[in-house]
């Protein structure tokens, strides 16, 4: 019988983390396949055809439906499977525009900013490149002003679209969760030094899904470390395949 677990393609850092938090928020039963995207994994003939013509992750494929973008998969799960686990969408379109509108601010005025400092501050040191201090000073004096609308928001209600958790906090998670691993002077306190924000943070850090996520995407770096690819690893952090066909994936079809 053919396997309809749905499988997410994801690789190292922020676009991937929100569909597995979002996957484990719903409880739903998925393979993750990791994708070394720094490695090029994703700019392969058979990743281009078959997965994604941008050549990015994440990817999710459920039954006969392949779509990329973060935002569109976790916004999918929440509306396919909206009664299963946390119901991260409000069914009133006044409540649901707030959320839309929360997560338009996510991805205009506060990612720019915060990918840049991943890019500059995570990923380049990653990939071997020198960090371009130049962008990061102007950067994080506009941060520093976002963050504090962020603040007076956080003082009215626990969560950016009001009382309950919604997708609009569990996309900011995954750049937060980047800043706070940054040594550079100043990033940290972006968040610990705005009480609301902070409170914030950590309540989203509280919910069960979030050390299930974390845990899958560091066992999947580990694993990719070791170069024991490819990686597929079930919901609950098992591997479910073996080696096989990383080499036909990198050298045969490039
Ligand atoms: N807007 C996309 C961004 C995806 C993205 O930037 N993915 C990165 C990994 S975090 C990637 O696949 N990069 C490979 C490349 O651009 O070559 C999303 O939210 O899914």
């Amino acid at each position: 019988m053919e396997d309809q677990k749905m499988k997410l393609h994801c690789g190292l850092f922020f676009s991937g983390l929100p569909p597995i938090l979002c996957l484990h928020e719903k409880d739903l039963d998925f393979e993750l396949v990791f994708v070394d995207w720094v490695a090029g994994e994703t700019r392969t003939k058979t990743f281009l055809s078959n997965l994604n013509p941008f050549g990015q992750v994440p990817v999710l494929e459920d039954a006969d439906l392949k779509l990329f973008e973060s935002m569109a998969i976790t916004r999918y799960l929440a509306e396919q499977y909206k009664d299963v686990g946390t119901d991260l969408l409000p069914n009133d379109p006044k409540e649901r525009a707030i959320v839309s509108m929360w997560m338009e601010i996510y991805t205009n005025q506060f990612l720019p900013l915060a990918s840049t400092l991943i890019k500059e501050l995570v990923i380049k040191p990653y990939q071997g490149l020198a960090t371009d201090f130049t962008p990061l000073q102007e950067n994080k004096e506009k941060l520093s002003q976002i963050l504090n609308i962020y603040e007076a928001r956080l003082g009215e209600s626990p969560y950016l679209a009001g009382e309950s958790f919604t997708l609009a906090d569990l996309h900011h998670l995954s750049p937060i969760h980047y800043m706070l691993k940054m040594e550079e002077e100043g990033v940290k306190d972006f968040i610990y030094s705005r009480p609301n924000v902070a409170a914030w943070v950590q309540r989203m850090k509280s919910r069960p899904a979030w050390p299930k996520t974390v845990v899958m995407q560091e066992h999947s770096f580990e694993l990719m470390r070791q170069r024991r690819l490819p990686i597929h690893l079930d919901s609950s952090c098992h591997e479910v395949t073996t080696v096989a066909q990383k080499t036909a994936i990198v050298t045969g079809n490039n």
